[in-house]
C-alpha cells in the first residue's frame, strides 16, 4: 500500500483520529441536549451515551493499555461498558451529561495527541505495531458515527443534518450486464498485510470457490417492489421459518421506514419524507427480507467468500487486491462513503469503482448482506480484546461486505467484515445477489 512506513502511518493516525473526531463533532452538535440524552428508538443508545463510550474506549486502549496511565475516572467504566449494559438499559445510567460528555472525550484526545507526539515510533509491542492502537480507536470512533447515524434517521422530528446529493448513475449503466461470472478456483480471502485490519480479517488464507454468477449492481427499490408487488411478504415459500415469523408478527410489508401515501410508496429519510427512488440500491431489509427476495428471484445471497472474491480477486494477476479497483485508497470518484451524501447513489454509479470483472457498488452504498454465518478464518488470534469478534463467532449472526455510505474509509476495505442479527433492519442494509454456475 501506498505511505505504509511508519512515520506515515503515524501521520495518518493522527489525521483519522481528528477526522472521526469531526464527524462525532456533528453529530452530537446538531440536535439540542434534550436530544442527546433523549432515547430515540430501544434498539439505539441516547447519543450521549456513544459520545463518552468512544471517549472511554479511547482512554482504555490509548491511554492506559498503550501509554501505561492511571485512569481518569475509572467510575465510568461500567457505564460505558457496552456488555455490561444492553442499549435499552442505558437511559436509566448515571450519564455524563452533554457538556460533561464532550469534555471528557475532549480531556482524553488532548492527552491522546500528547501520547502520539512522544511515542517512538517503533517498539512498543504489538499495539504500537504500524501504529495499529490508533488505526483501532479511530475504526472504533467511525463505526459509533454509524450507530450515531442510525439512531439520526430513527429521530422523529425534522431534518438536523443536511449533505450533497450523490452522483447519477453512470450513463452505461443501463447497458450494464445483469450478472457476471466469476470462475471458479482458489483466491486469497482475508489479509495478513493490512497495518489496520482487525482481527477477524486476518490472516490470509486460501479459500477454493466454484464458478459463480454475482449481480452486476445491488438489487434497487425498483426491483424489490416487483417482489412485494407479486405478493412477496404474504407467501411463505420465499422465506426461512424466522423470518416469515418476524414478517407475521409485525405486519412486515415492505423495507423500514417505507410506508403507502395515496397508493405510492414514500419513506422518511433523515426526517424528510419522499417517494421511494425506483433507481436506489434497496436499504434497511433484514437478512430474511433480502434472503426472501433471493429465494423468490430463482438465485441466493452470495456467501462471504464469493462476495471477497468478486470485490478483490484480480483474474489477470491471480492476486488479491484491497479494493475492487486496486490497491488505491478510496475516492469521492469511486465509492460513496464517510457521510458525504445521506443515501445510496443511484444503482450503476461510481464507474471508475468498478471490479475488473465490472461488478460495481462492492464498496460503499449499502452494507451488503451474505449468506454466511460469522466464523473466525483458520488461524484466527483474537487481538486485542476477545469482545471485539470472538464472542460473536457461532451465535447466527450474518455477516455484512463492503460498507455503506455512512462508513468511513479507515473502517473500509474489501476485506473488512461486519456481522449483525438476521431480523435487523435499522442499519443502512441491502444485497445482491448470485447463483451457482454450471461447473464446465
Ligand atoms: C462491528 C459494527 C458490529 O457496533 O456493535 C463498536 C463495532 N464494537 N464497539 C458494533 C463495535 C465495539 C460493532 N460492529
Ligand atoms: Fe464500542
Amino acid at each position: 500500500a501506498p505511505g505504509s512506513g511508519p512515520a506515515a502511518l503515524r501521520e495518518r493516525a493522527v489525521s483519522a483520529l481528528l477526522a472521526a473526531r469531526a464527524r462525532t463533532g456533528a453529530l452530537t452538535t446538531c440536535v439540542d441536549e434534550r436530544e442527546l440524552v433523549a432515547q430515540h428508538s430501544p434498539l439505539m443508545s441516547p447519543l450521549v451515551w456513544d459520545l463518552a463510550h468512544i471517549g472511554n474506549q479511547e482512554e482504555l486502549w490509548l491511554l492506559r493499555a498503550v501509554a501505561g496511565q492511571e485512569a481518569l475516572r475509572p467510575e465510568l467504566d461500567p457505564v460505558y461498558d457496552a456488555f455490561e449494559h444492553p442499549r435499552a438499559e442505558r437511559p436509566s445510567l448515571p450519564l455524563l451529561p452533554p457538556r460533561e460528555a464532550h469534555a471528557y472525550a475532549a480531556d482524553v484526545r488532548g492527552r491522546v495527541l500528547d501520547v502520539l507526539e512522544r511515542a517512538p515510533v517503533e517498539g512498543g509491542g504489538p499495539l504500537l505495531a504500524d501504529s495499529f492502537a490508533f488505526g483501532m480507536i479511530a475504526q472504533h470512533e467511525q463505526q459509533h458515527d454509524e450507530t450515531m447515524l442510525i439512531t439520526h434517521q430513527l429521530r422523529a422530528g425534522p431534518a438536523a443534518l443536511t449533505a450533497p446529493e450523490p452522483p447519477p448513475a453512470a450513463p452505461d449503466a443501463a447497458l450494464l450486464p445483469a450478472e457476471v461470472l466469476v470462475e471458479g478456483g482458489p483466491f486469497t480471502m482475508g489479509t495478513s498485510t493490512e497495518p489496520w485490519a482487525l482481527d477477524n480479517e486476518r490472516p490470509a488464507h486460501p479459500r477454493l470457490v466454484a464458478s459463480f454468477f454475482i449481480d452486476t449492481l445491488p438489487v434497487s427499490n425498483g426491483a424489490y417492489l416487483r417482489f412485494i408487488e407479486d405478493g412477496g411478504y404474504t407467501d411463505p415459500r420465499w422465506w426461512r421459518p424466522e423470518g416469515w415469523e418476524q414478517v407475521r408478527r409485525h405486519s412486515l410489508a415492505a423495507p423500514l421506514f417505507w410506508r403507502r401515501e395515496g397508493g405510492a410508496w414514500v419513506r422518511r429519510r433523515f426526517g424528510v419524507t419522499e417517494p421511494v427512488p425506483a433507481d436506489e440500491p434497496v436499504l434497511h431489509v433484514s437478512w430474511y427480507e433480502a434472503a426472501a427476495y433471493a429465494a423468490w428471484a430463482g438465485r441466493r445471497l452470495p456467501t462471504e467468500a464469493e462476495w471477497e472474491k468478486a470485490a478483490r480477486h484480480d483474474p489477470a494477476s491471480g492476486r488479491s487486491r484491497r479494493y475492487p479497483w486496486g490497491d488505491d485508497d478510496p475516492t469521492p470518484e469511486r465509492a460513496n462513503l464517510g457521510q458525504r451524501h445521506l443515501r445510496p447513489a443511484p444503482v450503476g454509479a461510481y464507474a471508475r469503482g468498478a471490479s475488473p470483472l465490472g461488478v460495481r457498488q462492492l464498496i460503499g452504498d449499502v452494507w451488503e448482506w451474505t449468506a454466511s454465518d460469522f466464523l473466525p478464518y483458520p488461524g484466527f488470534r483474537a487481538f486485542p480484546y476477545r469482545e471485539y469478534s470472538e464472542v460473536f463467532f457461532g451465535d447466527g449472526l450474518k455477516v455484512l461486505r463492503g460498507g455503506s455510505f455512512a462508513v468511513d474509509p479507515v473502517a473500509c476495505r474489501g476485506t473488512f467484515r461486519n456481522w449483525d442479527l438476521p431480523v435487523r433492519r435499522q442499519i443502512f442494509s441491502g444485497f445482491r445477489t448470485a447463483r451457482d454456475a454450471e461447473p464446465v
